[in-house]
């Protein structure tokens, strides 16, 4: 049985690849950092089946220890603080775990574990103020946030341990992915989540930024079968992983209001507190490497998508009503 470790594991990404490891037969050890309250909601379809063990990107020796006491076969660095808006704020906590946290891992691979695959959760974001469209492997980089050069650091520190040691180290270069594990702060679950609040009667506007700025979206359950397939190649090589379409935050919003019969103008107004300091404008990736090499495809959709999110957001808010309901019943009752 073959052992990987997932650092990030807590967060949308790490929970899809942990249940599709489990599924494939791998042992899977979760790495998490320790927080004050837990952090685990997205893992409850697999708690039972991982090994939970306490590391932090900015902490050299957890990793080391982590290593030496498991000896993973393949090791998934999904761990980063990923949200581009708050690199603004953070840009050099950003820094210290998306970029340093990187070779911080390397380096710990490279002394305890040297025969493992590595994999690396790279970023379109990289691509930033673009240079060609679509993008695809060797287009330049020309980040536009603080996340996106920790990001390219990250990157070429990589690629830099694959040439140097000759290490089976691979960058997974993905476009934006989404599904209804996505953070509420992302723009894609945010607006899904306020449709579902809107039909609830729980709020009557969504606040947004930049309407105009368009992004290749895909599904984050496909997305993580890339990532595996690139540690099960003969040679270690950079992919880049996209559905090769691109929609605008405004599509994306006209599309989820639809689903549930309204129009996005009556709800959204745009709010100055969520524009970027810089602004990646356009992204659309050319998967083309990864379905010829991978035999890799997305299957869900972009419309297949948003309808996702906004009908599990829904759902999740008719659980909690009908969970408040029975609470509320006579004991019997609430038990049957
Ligand atoms: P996410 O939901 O934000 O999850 C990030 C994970 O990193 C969480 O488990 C978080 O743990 C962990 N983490 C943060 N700081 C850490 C530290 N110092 N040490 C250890 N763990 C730490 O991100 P995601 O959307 O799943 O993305 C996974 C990876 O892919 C990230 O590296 C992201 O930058 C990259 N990526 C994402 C996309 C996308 O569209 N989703 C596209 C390209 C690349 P806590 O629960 O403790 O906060
Ligand atoms: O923004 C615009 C915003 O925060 C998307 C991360 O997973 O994907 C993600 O980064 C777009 C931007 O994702 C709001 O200005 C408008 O143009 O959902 P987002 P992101 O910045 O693309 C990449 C590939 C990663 O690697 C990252 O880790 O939407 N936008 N109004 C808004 N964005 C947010 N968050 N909130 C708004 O109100």
């Amino acid at each position: 049985m073959k052992t990987a470790l997932i650092t990030g594991v807590t967060g949308q990404d790490g929970s899809y690849l942990a249940e599709h490891l489990l599924d494939l037969g791998y042992k899977v050890v979760a790495m998490m950092r320790r927080s004050a309250t837990p952090s685990t909601e997205r893992l409850s379809n697999c708690l039972d089946r991982i090994e939970i063990v306490n590391g932090d990107l900015i902490d050299q020796s957890s990793l080391m220890r982590i290593l030496a006491e498991h000896k993973p076969d393949e090791i998934y660095n999904l761990a980063a603080q990923s949200f581009v808006h708050s690199s603004f704020h953070e840009p050099i906590h950003t820094g210290e775990v998306t970029g340093l946290g990187v070779i911080r891992l390397l380096e710990a691979v490279r002394l305890v574990v040297p025969e493992a695959r590595f994999y690396q959760a790279s970023s379109s974001e990289m691509f930033g103020k673009v240079h060609e469209v679509p993008q695809k492997e060797d287009t330049p980089f020309h980040p536009r946030s603080p996340y996106g050069v920790a990001k390219v650091y990250g990157h070429w520190a990589t690629v830099n341990y694959r040439e140097s040691y000759d290490m089976y180290a691979c960058s997974g270069i993905l476009f934006n992915h989404e599904s209804p594990r996505r953070g509420l702060e992302f723009v894609t679950r945010k607006i899904s989540d306020a449709v579902a609040g809107i039909v609830f009667g729980e709020q009557d506007k969504l606040a947004l930024g930049n309407l105009d700025a368009k992004r290749d979206w895909g599904f984050a359950g496909d997305y993580i079968k890339a990532m595996h397939l690139m540690l099960q190649q003969d040679e270690a090589k950079d992919y880049v992983v996209a559905t090769n379409e691109t929609h605008s935050i405004r599509e994306f919003c006209t599309i989820a209001f639809e689903r549930v019969g309204l129009e996005y103008e009556d709800f959204v107004v745009i709010d100055p507190r969520f524009y970027r300091p810089a602004e990646v404008e356009l992204l659309l990736g050319d998967a083309t490497k990864a379905r010829e090499e991978l035999g890799w495809e997305p299957e869900v959709d972009f419309r297949g998508l948003v309808e996702m999110m906004v009908d599990s957001d829904l759902q999740r808010r008719l659980d909690r009503r009908l969970t408040v309901q029975k609470g509320s019943l006579p004991g019997a009752m609430a038990a049957s």
